[in-house]
């Protein structure tokens, strides 16, 4: 099965930035893991595929850096069954309305719901209000995905 990771591609519609030609050296055993893991993503493009781990990188460390504003989503998945989860959860997104940007229900089945939010605001807090929300007893799963806002990143 091929893995597609988003990542390594570039946006065809992209405005064009100004190249640079580098030469770089790496171990050749190390070099070829990264063609391995380029092509398995279908990603031919050897500049290109460097490029994305590299855009990669720096979103994970913008939004570890828990500086300026980040973007993502907290999904959570739960027994809406269990008593009072229902209310405690939207207690706790009532009170962060200003980093609460939007929401999306799913009924999975008779006893599971999912739910994902769209989230925008200061890294450290999106991940205090992600721990609250999946510590909720009842709260089966949790999990946060902390994007960039891209104002900070080259295409
Ligand atoms: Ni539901």
């Amino acid at each position: 099965m091929k893995t597609y990771h988003p990542f390594m591609h570039t946006h065809p519609h992209a405005p064009r930035e100004p190249l640079s030609r580098i030469s770089i050296t790496m171990p050749r055993s190390l070099l070829r893991k990264m063609d391995a893991l380029a092509e398995s993503c279908g990603q031919k493009n050897r500049s290109q595929a460097l490029a994305g781990m590299v855009r990669a990188l720096l979103v994970e460390h913008e939004s570890e850096a828990g500086q300026g504003e980040a973007v993502g989503t907290i999904t959570l998945v739960y027994d809406h069954h269990r008593s009072r989860l229902q209310e405690t959860l939207t207690h706790i997104q009532h009170e962060h309305g200003r980093e609460i940007i939007s929401g999306l229900h799913v009924h999975l089945d008779h006893n599971n719901c999912l739910e994902v939010l769209v989230v925008r605001g200061g890294a450290a807090r999106l991940r205090r209000l992600a721990d609250r929300l999946a510590t909720v007893r009842g709260v089966k799963h949790g999990k946060l995905t902390l994007t960039t806002s891209g104002r900070n990143l080259p295409v």
